[in-house]
C-alpha cells in the first residue's frame, strides 16, 4: 500500500468560511456544550459545505415531516446492551437537528423515543421506537431498538427493517451479552454495521481498550477509527475525524484546526480509512495506487461499499458521549455519507413458499413490498401498524392487499411518526418507514403487495418463550375482553403467547421473561383489562419410559376344561 498521506487542503468555497479559518484557540471553552441553547446559533453559521458542514437551513425546528425521495431515506437501527445509551443517543440527534429545543434526559423522563410511561417508569426501552431525523436534505429513520433481552424480538425485527446496524458500546463496560446478541443478528441479516463508543465523559473510559475487544470477539470485522477521542480543557471534550483529519469540540458543529499532539494518531486514522475505502473498488483501489491520495468523496463512496461487503466486513468506530453531546454532529454526518441509500440491499423474500430475492435496486416504479415490523395497540388511537416499504409506494387514500390474510386494506390514516407525534404524510416512497393506522386484518410479520399475494418479506428466527404465568380476569368486566386482548397483544409481539390447559384449566401467558410480561398486563391494564396473576401449575403425567419384564400365570377352573397361560 501507498504511504502517502492526506494532504492539507485549502478551503475551496468563494469565501472561506469562519469555521476553516477557526485555530484551535478560537475554541470558546466558557460556552455551555449541556443543553446548550447557544449550540443552533452557533451552527447556524455558514459552513464550509465541503468539509462536511451542515446548512444553515437544516438546523431549523421541523414543524412538519418533508416527503423524501429513495435516495434522501438512510434507516438504522440503534442497538447495543441494555443501558449503553442508545435513547440519550437519539436524544442528542433530536436536538441537534433542531427537532427539540432542549436535550431529553433518561433521568428526567422527557425523552422522545421512550414515550411510554412503562418505559419512564423504568428507565428502560422496551419496544422499537421510530425517530426520524432531518439533517441534511436526507431524512434518517432511528430505529431506537431496547436494550434488555426479553424483548430481542423487537430488536431482530429493527434489524430486518433498517439498512445499517448502529451497535452502541459503552466506554467503560465495553463488549457485553447484548453486544454480541445483536452483532450476530446483523450478521445474520448481512447487514453493515457502525459502531458507536459512547459515555467517553466517564472516568475509565477506555477507547483504545473497547477497540480492542471488538476486534478480539469479532476478528472477522476490520475496525476503521472515523472519529477518535480528543481532550482539550477534559479528558474527553472532542473528536478528531479521520477523513478531515479536523477537531470537532462539544457537539461537533464547527471544525477546528487539529491540536499538534493528535496529528500523528489522526495522520495513522486517515492512512488506514483510506486504505480500506480503496479496497472495496478496483478502480479506486488503482487510483491509490497511482496517484496515493483518494477525494473525500471516493474515501465515502468505498467506506459504504467496504462496510456493505460481507467479506471486507468493514466497520467504521466513532466515540461519543450522547448526555453530554460530545461528537454527535461528525456522527450525523456520518450516517448519511457512510450507510447506503435503501434501494441498493438485497431483500430476502418468499415466493409461492420458494426462498427469493428481491434484488437491489428497488425503486418506486417496482410492486408493492412493504413489511409490518411493530403493532402497536392503543385504547384512543386504534391499532397502529408500523411498515418499511422495500419497493413500490404507499400513499394516503390507497388500498394495498395483505398477503396472509388477504384483507384489501384501506390506508387512510397514513403517517410518519417521530416517538408519539404523528406527522400526516401523502405519499411514502420505496425503502421509507411509515405507519398507518385502523387497518382491518394486520399485524406484525405482515407484507403489503399490490396483487402477488404469495409474497412475503421473511421474516426473522423469533426465539420460542422462555418464561410463563397463568393469568385470571380481575372482575367479570374482565373476562369476556381477557381474550381478544391477549390475543392483539400476540398479534404485535412475535415472541408472546397464550392459550388454554387443557389439563390445569388455567390461562397461560408466555414470554422471554418477567419484565416482559410485566410490561404485556400493564399494556393489557392500558388497554381496559385487569388481570391477576399465579404460578402456573404442572400436569402430573406418567408415561412408560422403559422396558421390564415380568411373568403372570393365569389359571380359571369354572368346570369343564378351564383356562391356563402363562
Ligand atoms: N455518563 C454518561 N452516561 C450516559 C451516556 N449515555 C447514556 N448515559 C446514561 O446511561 C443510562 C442509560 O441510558 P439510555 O439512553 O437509556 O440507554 P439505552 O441503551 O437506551 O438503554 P435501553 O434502551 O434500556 O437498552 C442513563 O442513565 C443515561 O443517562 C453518556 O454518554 N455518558
Ligand atoms: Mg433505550
Amino acid at each position: 500500500m501507498p504511504t502517502r498521506r492526506l494532504s492539507a487542503r485549502a478551503c475551496p468555497c468563494p469565501s472561506p468560511c469562519a469555521s476553516f479559518r477557526a485555530s484551535p484557540s478560537a475554541v470558546d471553552d466558557s460556552a455551555p456544550r449541556l443543553y446548550n441553547p447557544s449550540l443552533s446559533r452557533r451552527i447556524s453559521q455558514p459552513l464550509c459545505h465541503n468539509f462536511d458542514a451542515p446548512a444553515p437551513a437544516q438546523w431549523e425546528a421541523a414543524s412538519s415531516m418533508k416527503e423524501y425521495q429513495s435516495d434522501k431515506i438512510r434507516n438504522v437501527a440503534l442497538v447495543g446492551h441494555q443501558s449503553s445509551g442508545k435513547t440519550s443517543l437519539v436524544e442528542a440527534l433530536l436536538y441537534n437537528t433542531g427537532a427539540t429545543t432542549r436535550q431529553g434526559h433518561i433521568s428526567e423522563g422527557n425523552m422522545v423515543s421512550d414515550w411510554d410511561d412503562e418505559e419512564r417508569e423504568r428507565s428502560l426501552s422496551l419496544s422499537t421506537s421510530l425517530v426520524p431525523v432531518e439533517f441534511q436534505d436526507h431524512k434518517i429513520n432511528i430505529l431506537d431498538t431496547p436494550g434488555f433481552t426479553d424483548f430481542q424480538g423487537e430488536l431482530k425485527n429493527a434489524i430486518l427493517v433498517a439498512d445499517a446496524v448502529i451497535v452502541v458500546v459503552d466506554a467503560v463496560a465495553g463488549v457485553e451479552v447484548g453486544t454480541e446478541l445483536a452483532w450476530e443478528f446483523a450478521r445474520l441479516c448481512e447487514q453493515p454495521i457502525m459502531v458507536v463508543i459512547n459515555k467517553m465523559d466517564r472516568d475509565n473510559a477506555d477507547y483504545d481498550a473497547v477497540l480492542e475487544q471488538l476486534s478480539g470477539q469479532f476478528g472477522d470485522y476490520k475496525f476503521i477509527p472515523v472519529a477518535l477521542p480528543i481532550g482539550h480543557n477534559a479528558p474527553f471534550d472532542g473528536v478528531g475525524n479521520a477523513l478531515t483529519q479536523k477537531a470537532y469540540f462539544g457537539a461537533g458543529a464547527e471544525r477546528v484546526d487539529l491540536p499538534a499532539e493528535y496529528a500523528d494518531a489522526l495522520e495513522e486514522a486517515n492512512m488506514a480509512l483510506m486504505e480500506a475505502a480503496a479496497e472495496a473498488d478496483d478502480d479506486l483501489l488503482e487510483k491509490y495506487f497511482e496517484e496515493e491520495t483518494l477525494s473525500f468523496d471516493e474515501i465515502r463512496d468505498g467506506m459504504r461499499k467496504a462496510s456493505r461487503s460481507t467479506i471486507l466486513k468493514t466497520v467504521p468506530v466513532f466515540a461519543i458521549s450522547a448526555t453530554e453531546n460530545i461528537g454527535t454532529v461528525p456522527f450525523l454526518e456520518a450516517l448519511v455519507a457512510y450507510t447506503t441509500a435503501p434501494a441498493e440491499r438485497n431483500v430476502a423474500i418468499e415466493r409461492a413458499g420458494e426462498a427469493d430475492t428481491l434484488a437491489a435496486p428497488q425503486s418506486d416504479d417496482d410492486p408493492l413490498v412493504a413489511y409490518v415490523f411493530k403493532t402497536l395497540n392503543d385504547r384512543f388511537v386504534g391499532t397502529l401498524n408500523y411498515f418499511r416499504i422495500f419497493s413500490g409506494t404507499i400513499s394516503n387514500d390507497g388500498r394495498n392487499i395483505n398477503a396472509r390474510s388477504g384483507a384489501d386494506e384501506r390506508f387512510n390514516a397514513l403517517f410518519v411518526m417521530r416517538g408519539k407525534e404523528q406527522f400526516p404524510v401523502k405519499t411514502l416512497h420505496a425503502g421509507d418507514i411509515g405507519v398507518v393506522a385502523k387497518l382491518s386484518d394486520t399485524k406484525t410479520g405482515d407484507t403489503f403487495v399490490d396483487t402477488d399475494t404469495s409474497l412475503r418479506v421473511t421474516a426473522p428466527d423469533f426465539p420460542a418463550p422462555l418464561y410463563m404465568l397463568a393469568v385470571n380476569p380481575r372482575g367479570q368486566a374482565d373476562s369476556a375482553k381477557m381474550g381478544p386482548t391477549l390475543s392483539n397483544l400476540c398479534d404485535a409481539d412475535p415472541t408472546l403467547r397464550w392459550r388454554q390447559d387443557s389439563d390445569t384449566r388455567q390461562t397461560v401467558l408466555e414470554g422471554m421473561g418477567q419484565i416482559h410480561l410485566e410490561v404485556t398486563l400493564k399494556r393489557a391494564e392500558a388497554l381496559g383489562v385487569n388481570i391477576d396473576t399465579e404460578m402456573p401449575k404442572v400436569p402430573y403425567r406418567e408415561t412408560i419410559t422403559g422396558n421390564a419384564d415380568s411373568s403372570y400365570t393365569h389359571k380359571k377352573q369354572t368346570g369343564g376344561a378351564g383356562q391356563y397361560g402363562r
